[in-house]
């Protein structure tokens, strides 16, 4: 047991449980799952590996309340923070959260040195933010889960509007995990075929074909805020975690895969020495390469928008003193 790769799961409430099973449904290798409440993470990966059988993976599960037991992980996950509540922002978990992260990132950089770090905890862009500064590893090993999240949520109701297979839809959201985010209508396309020309199609009208991408738009960036409504405790967790495991995915299996990722930008965007969600090749190298697209004077100002929110989440944390 142990022999496969180490994924260290940080974090084995809701997001943290889907994360275990799917890391082993997918064989990515073998889990540990790290959580603060005693015998909680151990009946979780019980539970899980007692239906291996069942589901025909070989992998090995390990729940834990020690940090030692990270030791060697080749990729960590953090979602250990609390979720928010209906009629909260994710900004408002800030100062919680942040001593939350603080804590793991001082054993990420004890006991995994040599890991590549996803943070999934809100608020994102500022808790990605933290981990990097704490552990001091280099930023292609530390980024965030929220733009493959944020663009499914877009693709899924691109694909529900017109009646087409999901599979077949490739829709972006860029910027920072809030209510300033931005999905990128004029990239989105089905197979090649742009969503706006689709729309119109669809309508035969311009500006109904505006008026539902409008919508579509509201209701990504709302998204989040829609499933805390329905479940009244806690936010989504099966989404976040298939999202987060296609990350890992691509860095364990090396598949240079282009996917929105927050990542520490350094010029690109015109954006220096900030954490924003942006496309990427994901490879075993972490972040490869950020790709710079070519945005127009309306998307510009949508990003600026959305990198001033997450500068200000940058600000507050400076302030309490956590950068
Ligand atoms: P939840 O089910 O409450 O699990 C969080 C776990 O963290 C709990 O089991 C806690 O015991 C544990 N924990 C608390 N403090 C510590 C600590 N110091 N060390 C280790 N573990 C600790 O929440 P969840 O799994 O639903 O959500 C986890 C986080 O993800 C929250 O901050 C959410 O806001 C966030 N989230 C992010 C997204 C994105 O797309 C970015 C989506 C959904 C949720």
């Amino acid at each position: 047991c142990f022999t496969r790769p180490k994924i260290a799961l940080i974090g084995g409430g809701q997001i943290g449980g889907v994360l275990a099973q799917l890391s082993a449904l997918k064989e990515l290798g073998d889990v540990v799952l790290f959580d603060i409440v005693e015998d909680m993470p151990q009946g979780k990966t019980l539970d899980i590996a007692e239906a291996s059988r069942v589901d025909g993976f070989d992998a090995c599960l390990r729940g834990t309340n020690d940090y030692k037991d990270i030791a060697g992980a080749n990729i960590v996950i953090v979602t250990a923070g609390l979720p928010r509540k209906p009629g909260m922002s994710r900004d408002d978990l800030l100062t919680t959260n942040a001593n939350i992260i603080k804590s793991v990132a001082e054993n990420i950089k004890k006991y995994a040195p040599d890991s590549y770090v996803i943070v999934i905890s809100n608020p994102l862009d500022a808790m990605v933010t933290l981990m990097q500064k704490i552990t001091g590893f280099p930023a292609e090993r530390v980024i965030g889960q929220a733009g493959v999240l944020d663009s499914s949520r877009f693709a899924s109701f691109i694909a529900w509007e017109l009646g087409v297979s999901v599979k077949d839809v490739n829709a972006m959201v860029l910027g920072g995990h809030g209510d300033t985010m931005v999905p990128l209508v004029r990239y989105a396309n089905v197979n090649g075929c742009p969503v706006m020309e689709l729309l119109e199609k669809k309508y035969n009208d311009k500006a109904k074909a505006k008026e539902v991408m409008v919508a579509m738009v509201e209701r990504t960036k709302q998204a989040g805020g829609e499933v805390v409504k329905l479940l009244k405790t806690g936010s989504a967790f099966y989404s976040p975690a298939s999202s987060a495991i296609q990350m890992a995915e691509a860095i364990l299996k090396d598949e240079k895969r282009v996917l929105p990722v927050c990542a520490l930008l350094k010029g690109e965007y015109s954006i220096d020495n900030l954490y924003v969600g942006v496309p990427v090749v994901l490879g075993k190298n972490g972040v490869e390469k950020i790709i710079e697209l070519d945005l127009d004077a309306e998307e510009q100002a949508l990003m600026d928008n959305s990198v001033n929110a997450v500068k200000d989440l940058v600000e507050a944390m400076t302030r309490l003193g956590f950068l």
